[in-house]
C-alpha cells in the first residue's frame, strides 16, 4: 500500500480517497464579482468537506474541450483567495493548472498538490513543483484542449499513455520530486475517444502495476459516460458514482469528482459489503 507524501499532510491511501471538483470560474457560479465568485466557492468547498470529500481540488481556467482562454493573472486572483481561505479547513488542496506562474502562487497560499493536465511540461513547472514537499499529480493528454477532441488517434493507446506516464514520472524524479509524492493519470477525455477511454479504464490495474504510483483517475459527468447513457451533463450523476466506483475497483487510489455525497456513499458500501 502506498502512501503519499502532499504538501501538510500525508494520505494514507488504504482506502480510495474522494477529490471534491471546486472550479473558480465567474460562469460555475454565474455571477460577476469575483468576490462573489470567491465566497460562493468557499461555501461550495466546505460543504463538499462536509459530505466527506478528502481533497479539494481547486481550478480556475475551465480546460474542457474548446474552453475560453483566462489571463494568467485572473487565474491567479480567482484561485489565491480561495486557497487562503480554505488552508484552515485541514484537508489536503490540490490546484488544477498548467501555468508554473499560478503553481507558484498557489504553492506561496499554501496548496498540497500541484494537478497538472499537462504533467508538469511547462516551461519551468518542474522546477516550480520541485519545491517543498507538495504531492503532484502528473496527466496524460495528446494535443491541446481546444482540439484534443477532434480525431484522437492511437496505434496502443494503452501502451503509449503508459510509455508517457513513465516518461514524465521519471522525468519528475529527477527534476527532485521523490516517488512518494507523484500520482498519475491517465486523462481521461484529454485527447481520447469512447474506445480510447474503455481500454485505458479497463488497463487500470495493470498500469499501476507498470507504474508503481496511485493513480488518480477522472472520469465525473464526462462526455464519455454522456456517450455511454445519452445524458446530458446536468443528468450524470449516476452514471459518475457507477464509474467512480469502478475505478476504484479497479485499484484508483484517488477518484476526482463532482458529487462528494454520492461517490462516498457507493465506497461505503463497497468497503462494507465486499
Ligand atoms: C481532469 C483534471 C482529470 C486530472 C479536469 C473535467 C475536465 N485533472 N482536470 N484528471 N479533468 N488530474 O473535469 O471534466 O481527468 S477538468
Amino acid at each position: 500500500m502506498h502512501s503519499l507524501q502532499c504538501g501538510r499532510f500525508t494520505l494514507t491511501l488504504d482506502r480510495p480517497q474522494v477529490m471534491g471538483i471546486l472550479n473558480v470560474t465567474p460562469d460555475s457560479f454565474s455571477d460577476g464579482g469575483s468576490f462573489d465568485t470567491c465566497s460562493k466557492a468557499v461555501a461550495h468547498a466546505e460543504t463538499l468537506v462536509s459530505q466527506g470529500a478528502d481533497i479539494i481540488d481547486i481550478g480556475g481556467e475551465s480546460t474542457r474541450p474548446g474552453a475560453e482562454l483566462v489571463s494568467i493573472e485572473d487565474e491567479i486572483a480567482r484561485v489565491v483567495p480561495v486557497i487562503a481561505a480554505l488552508k484552515s479547513l485541514n484537508v489536503p488542496l490540490s490546484i488544477d493548472t498548467r501555468r508554473p506562474a499560478v503553481m507558484l502562487a498557489a504553492l506561496d497560499a499554501g496548496v498540497d498538490l500541484i494537478n497538472d493536465i499537462a504533467a508538469l511540461e511547462g516551461e519551468g513547472a518542474l522546477r516550480v513543483a520541485a519545491k517543498g514537499n507538495v504531492a503532484v499529480c502528473l496527466m496524460h493528454m495528446k494535443g491541446e484542449p481546444r482540439t484534443m477532441q477532434v480525431a484522437p488517434e492511437y496505434d496502443d493507446v494503452v501502451a503509449e499513455v503508459t510509455s508517457y506516464l513513465a516518461t514524465r514520472r521519471d522525468e519528475a524524479e529527477q527534476a527532485g520530486i521523490e516517488r512518494s509524492r507523484i500520482l498519475l493519470d491517465p486523462g481521461f477525455g484529454f485527447g481520447k475517444n469512447l474506445a480510447h477511454n474503455i481500454a485505458l479504464f479497463n488497463a487500470m490495474p495493470q498500469m499501476r502495476e507498470a507504474l508503481g504510483c496511485p493513480l488518480l483517475i477522472g472520469v465525473s459527468r464526462k462526455s464519455m459516460l454522456g456517450q455511454i447513457t445519452g445524458r446530458v451533463v446536468s443528468d450524470r450523476m449516476a452514471a459518475s458514482v457507477a464509474a467512480a466506483l469502478l475505478a476504484a475497483q479497479k485499484g484508483a487510489a484517488i477518484v476526482r469528482v463532482h458529487d462528494v455525497r454520492e461517490t462516498v456513499d457507493a465506497l461505503k458500501i463497497w468497503q462494507a459489503l465486499q
